[in-house]
């Protein structure tokens, strides 16, 4: 490891003890910025990159509620308000029982340039809870909501701090929250995004993460004079971001052959088409249950506790959760063929997975980059709720599309190496790092 990143990384260790998944996000930019930094002499004399890993606020909250049987339960409630030199704090919320100021301080610093990237004014944040929506009822679902927010409202606003869903934050959840803000503030304003198109929302937000990753994979695959079409495509997680992944990736001509949720990951060679999709979004959006109905539905293999990436394909889209491919995943999908990786999902690959991949010279688009798409229509959302008016699907749908083009763009012009190849961590890293960096200096010691 350099030297220079080796110190860095020393320091942030010992400032941020135990922060594992916030270290390896650190230490990745920190990577691909301190060469950039030497050569860039006013960023280092700013010490950007210093204060930068440094949250400008966090907040930490008790969320007590009622459970169904009357009982009280008590969860831990987080905002990190990471960087809001180019606008007001923007991120999701996640609830999951394994969330931490470590994996929330990770996807705070990865939002912070991914948002940067997409070219609209938003600062980076990231919150959400420990509480596991798995298995609760619509009412335990909204007390708790209500609970959550009765404290975060306080701290957010629509030029303040702007939350949106993540891992077990949809448009359920989203609702409750708003409802509760609205009735604590006595105002109706763009506070969260992802509302419904009832009430606020933007029509393609449900749609967006899992669109741009496959717009984003599009983009890669035409710098070989590739294309979707005709490629097997291997997909894990079952959610949002999966479900309109395997939608775009069929509406370009590829096929999506797996889903997968916590459980294991079903496999279906002649691919999940729109009727079969269907199904997936009334299982996981609706009933609620588990991805191995799926194969017993319609006869395919289920295979419990696994990973789909044993499974032979062109092109990889994790879309699940941190760390979901380690290097011998990556090993395999190389050796199988894999031309292009578009992680929809934040820090799928772990650090082992990315050098397989980078070494191999496939197409490797980080999430900060290939899952930008999700923040940047709830940019969208934001403009249309300060307009007070609504843009149709296709102009939408179109912003987006330019978007993410954009996005590969920049990617392109600060990743391409001597030999042409394209490294589009350090494309994302340091592109989505100049314009908040030079906000930082502007502002001057804030
Ligand atoms: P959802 O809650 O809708 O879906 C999450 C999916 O991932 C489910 O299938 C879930 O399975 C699976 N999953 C979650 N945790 C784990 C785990 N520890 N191990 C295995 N599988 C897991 O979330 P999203 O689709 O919104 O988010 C997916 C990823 O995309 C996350 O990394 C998120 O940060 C990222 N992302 C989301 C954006 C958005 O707009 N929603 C924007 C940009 C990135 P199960 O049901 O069993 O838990
Ligand atoms: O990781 C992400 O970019 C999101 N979960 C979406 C954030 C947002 O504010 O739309």
């Amino acid at each position: 490891m350099d030297p220079r990143v080796q110190q860095f990384m020393a320091m942030i260790k010992a400032k941020n003890p135990g922060e594992n998944e916030f270290h390896q996000a650190v230490q990745e930019v920190a990577e691909s910025l301190i060469p950039f930094i030497e050569d860039n002499p006013k960023y280092k004399h700013a010490k950007i990159l210093e204060r930068i890993a440094e949250p400008e606020r966090t907040i930490i909250f008790r969320v007590p509620w009622l459970d169904d049987k009357g009982e009280i339960q008590i969860n831990r409630g987080f905002r990190i308000e990471m960087n809001s030199a180019i606008g007001p704090y923007k991120g999701g919320l996640r609830f999951h029982p394994t969330v931490n100021m470590g994996i929330l301080k990770f996807l705070a610093f990865e939002q912070v340039f991914k948002n940067s990237l997409t070219t609209l004014p938003m600062g980076g944040g990231k919150g959400g809870s420990d509480f596991d929506p798995k298995g609760k009822s619509d009412n335990e679902v909204m007390r708790f909501c209500q609970s959550f927010m009765t404290e975060l409202f306080r701290h957010i606003g629509a030029d303040t701090d702007v939350p949106a869903g993540d891992i077990g934050v949809g448009g359920r959840e989203i609702g409750f929250l708003f409802g509760q803000y609205k009735r604590l503030k006595n105002e109706f304003t763009g506070v969260l995004t992802g509302k419904g198109i009832e009430w606020g929302g933007s029509l393609i937000r449900p749609e967006a993460t899992g669109y741009g990753a496959t717009y984003f994979a599009q983009e890669m695959l035409s710098t070989r004079g590739e294309s979707l079409k005709g490629k097997t495509v291997c997909i894990s997680g079952s959610g949002n971001v999966a479900q309109y992944a395997i939608e775009k990736v069929t509406d370009m001509g590829g096929k999506a052959v797996t889903s997968s949720d916590s459980d294991g990951f079903i496999y279906d060679p002649k691919g999940i088409d729109k009727d079969k999709l269907a199904f997936i979004m009334e299982l996981k959006n609706v009933k609620r249950g588990r991805i191995k109905e799926y194969a017993e539905k319609y006869g395919v293999e289920y295979f419990e506790a696994k990973r789909p990436w044993g499974i032979k394909c062109d092109v990889a889209m994790p879309n699940a959760t941190q760390n979901e491919i380690n290097g011998d995943e990556a090993k395999t999908l190389v050796k199988n063929g894999c031309i292009c990786v578009s992680e929809g999902a934040n820090m799928p690959s772990t650090p082992e997975a990315v050098e397989v991949f980078i070494n191999a010279a496939i197409l490797f688009g980080p999430g900060k980059a290939a899952n930008a798409g999700g923040v940047a229509t709830s940019g969208l959302e934001m403009t249309q709720n300060s307009m007070r008016l609504p843009w149709s699907r296709t102009e939408v749908d179109e912003k987006l599309h330019t978007i993410m083009k954009n996005i590969h763009s920049t990617c392109v012009k600060y990743g391409t190496k001597e030999n042409g190849f394209i490294n589009y961590i350090d494309g994302a890293n340091i592109g989505g790092f100049v314009k908040v960096a030079n906000a930082m200096i502007a502002q001057g010691v804030v």
